[in-house]
């Protein structure tokens, strides 16, 4: 079976959400009232993998969606109107700031019993608050959250197709933790797994790779980044490599889990090279993502040139 027609089955055999029409209009609502306008698709967090249909289990990984969340802020501030396809709950744009204990941390309740922030952190706060409501003014932030695997890849498929329409002026930046691996429909218990009934013998498949119609097809013109994340430092040049030769789309960004904060490896058709931040930066407040979008963002910009 041709790669398309195996995504094409596979799309078949994973479950729609009710929300998804709801969603796909928000996105197309946003692509046609921005159509002379760069827009980037930006997908974080992880996919869960549900165990059942009523689904009180599901396999889960590690990502925060931190990446997706920086990396977002920092096309923003480049003046691209951003769909946000993100994991609901992981870290967004702008509230990453402020989230759990830290939050709580930034306010005081004053004698007359008024909350205010406190003093030390109203210079950092600022900026961010003023970030969010000219972005909020300017209505260049969508959105879009999901939570399972089939619930990504549906709004992903939708998406890209929508944005197809932008052809060299979309940018995809598939930064998601997106699982290899899953249970068909067909397979899923419809109710609670019962440990009465004993261990279950779970039969995970194989997702397709979803890249190839994604390239080929979906958006063709689009200036599509994957990202590749291996915890082995010795094979990840060479899988970034392969992946770019199978897939042919623009460019591939490397991380290794352990030390994706510090260095990201950039491979496109002809050339590879690290971005790092060093501890100091890191100190000062140095994202690497401030980085690696500034070097994505040329590239984009000589990109739409060419095209
Ligand atoms: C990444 O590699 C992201 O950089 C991270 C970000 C998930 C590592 P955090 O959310 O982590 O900031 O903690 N994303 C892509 C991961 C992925 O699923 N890649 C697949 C692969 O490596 C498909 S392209 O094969």
């Amino acid at each position: 079976m041709a790669s398309t027609e195996v995504t094409d089955d596979f799309y078949k055999r994973i479950e729609t959400s009710d929300e998804l029409s709801a969603k796909k209009r928000a996105i197309l609502d946003f692509c046609q009232k921005y159509s002379d306008r760069k827009i980037a698709l930006v997908t974080s967090g992880g996919t869960t993998v549900p165990l059942e249909k009523n689904t009180v289990r599901f396999i889960d990984n590690f990502s925060a969606g931190t990446r997706g969340a920086i990396s977002a802020e920092y096309f923003l501030s480049h003046g691209y109107k951003v769909i946000f396809l993100h994991r609901h709950k992981s870290l967004a744009p702008f509230t990453r700031h402020l989230t759990g204990f830290g939050f709580l941390d930034c306010l005081k309740v004053e004698a007359d019993g008024r909350i205010s922030v406190i003093d030390d952190v109203a210079p950092t706060l600022r900026p961010v608050l003023d970030e969010y409501n000219k972005v909020k003014e300017r209505d260049d932030l969508l959105r879009v959250s999901f939570i399972s695997l089939s619930d990504y890849l549906w709004l992903l498929r939708e998406a890209v197709q929508i944005l197809n329409g932008h052809r060299s002026k979309a940018l995809i930046y598939l930064a998601a933790a997106v699982s290899d691996f899953y249970v068909p429909d067909e397979f899923l218990a419809l109710h609670k797994l019962q440990s009465s009934e004993g261990a279950p013998d779970l039969k995970l498949e194989l997702v397709p790779k979803i890249l190839a119609p994604l390239v080929k097809q979906w958006a063709p013109e689009a200036f599509t980044i994957s990202f590749k994340l291996e915890t082995d430092p010795t094979i990840l040049k060479e899988k970034c490599r392969r992946a770019l030769n199978t897939y042919r789309h623009r460019l591939v960004v490397g991380n290794i889990l352990q030390t994706r904060r510090n260095v990201v490896y950039i491979v496109t058709a002809d050339e590879d090279y690290a971005i790092e931040t060093t501890d100091v930066e890191i100190n000062n407040g140095v994202e690497i993502e401030r980085k690696l979008v500034a070097d994505l963002v040329v590239r984009h910009e000589k990109f739409m040139k060419d095209n």
